[in-house]
């Protein structure tokens, strides 16, 4: 409702002249900034780190969108919208891929420069962290997350001179249409699709290519978490994802995760094995997942350890979790009936 009476400056008094005037100069200061700083005219452009379900049993492992095209000289921030922690990391062509605990030198969080020279790697970042990088030359980069295996993407840097085939609003909208895709897996899909008895899907996932590399999603759930066997049964469990590791673990978290505790024994057929008596037992699967992608050029590795197998000589309700995830809620318990 804009009539002359409510507008403000309907009358010009001393006042609002006096405030023109500065407003005027403060004008010509930042037309001045510019002049002197052509950078503050470069595009500054935005883009999420993973996407979750409301009870964060799905999880996106992705850059989102994970292809970007931007000019030389320019940034981008990347926000992390997930619990799952994740990296925005810039190796080094021929470098070989580090542990996430190892940092690239050379700059302070949050923000750095990659001109592919030296590597850059945020430390772990998690909900609502930013991290942003400057690309001060041409070339076409690719970007991991050092947590997530089948985690990608790829930035094309272009000189000033060529122009951009999209805008911040397609990237908002290629975000969301991938991260829609691939929170579109439900919880039922973990499914015992084994059809063995006493079974249970410890996670289950999947990994999606675009042209920007990889994504993968998630489900990091027990299929069954409220069991019930008999005195003497023996549960199995599997990992169906092909690259998120989980743990079965009865009794306290040890300091070590990747390790079974010494009370495990290895089966026949390559799974773990445990045996429970009481409730208060303790027992930890160490990390129960797929083996590595091959490679050519990469030495072979053994087969993965994607199954845990628990025997329950006693009655009594065993609750456990997955170490890595039980903030997620993936949790479960076993009821074992006389
Ligand atoms: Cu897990």
């Amino acid at each position: 409702m804009a009539t002359n009476d409510a507008y403000p400056f309907s009358e010009e008094s001393p006042h609002t002249s006096q405030l023109f005037g500065i407003m005027g100069k403060l004008h010509l200061l930042f037309l001045a900034a510019l002049v002197m700083f052509p950078q503050l005219l470069l595009a500054q452009w935005n883009a999420t780190i993973g996407a979750q379900s409301d009870d964060l049993g799905k999880q996106a492992l992705a850059f989102l969108p994970n292809e970007i095209w931007i000019h030389a000289g320019e940034s981008i921030t990347w926000t992390m919208a997930a619990n799952e922690a994740h990296t925005v990391t810039f190796l080094t062509s021929g470098q070989i891929r580090p542990p996430f605990t190892v940092e690239c030198a050379g700059f302070s969080e949050p923000s750095a420069s990659f001109d592919g020279s030296n590597c850059v790697t945020s430390g772990l970042l998690f909900q609502g962290d930013k991290f942003t990088v400057a690309f001060p030359v041409a070339g076409n980069f690719k970007l991991v997350c050092l947590v997530h295996s089948d985690m990608t993407g790829s930035i094309h840097v272009l000189a000033p001179s060529q122009s951009l085939p999209h805008d911040q609003a397609f990237y908002d909208r290629e975000a969301q249409r991938e991260s829609a895709d691939l929170l579109r897996a439900e919880v039922t899909e973990v499914t015992n699709h084994h059809h063995l008895e006493n079974a249970v899907i410890a996670g289950h996932g999947d990994t999606v290519a675009t042209g920007g590399g990889s994504e993968s999603f998630s489900v990091m759930r027990f299929s069954d978490p409220g069991i019930t066997v008999q005195a003497g049964d023996t549960i199995e469990w599997t990992n169906d994802d092909p690259t998120t590791a989980h743990t079965i673990t009865f009794g306290p978290e040890p300091q070590d995760l990747v390790d079974p505790s010494s009370n495990v024994t290895i089966d026949a057929d390559g799974a773990r094995h445990g045996v429970l008596s009481s409730p208060s037992d303790a027992v930890h699967s160490g990390f129960i997942e797929a083996a590595p992608q091959d490679r050519t050029g990469l030495a072979q590795t053994s087969p993965g350890v994607t199954r845990f197998r628990v025997t329950f000589s006693k009655p009594g309700t065993y609750p456990y979790i997955c170490s890595l995830h039980d903030v997620l809620g993936m949790k479960g318990s076993v009821v074992v009936l006389p």
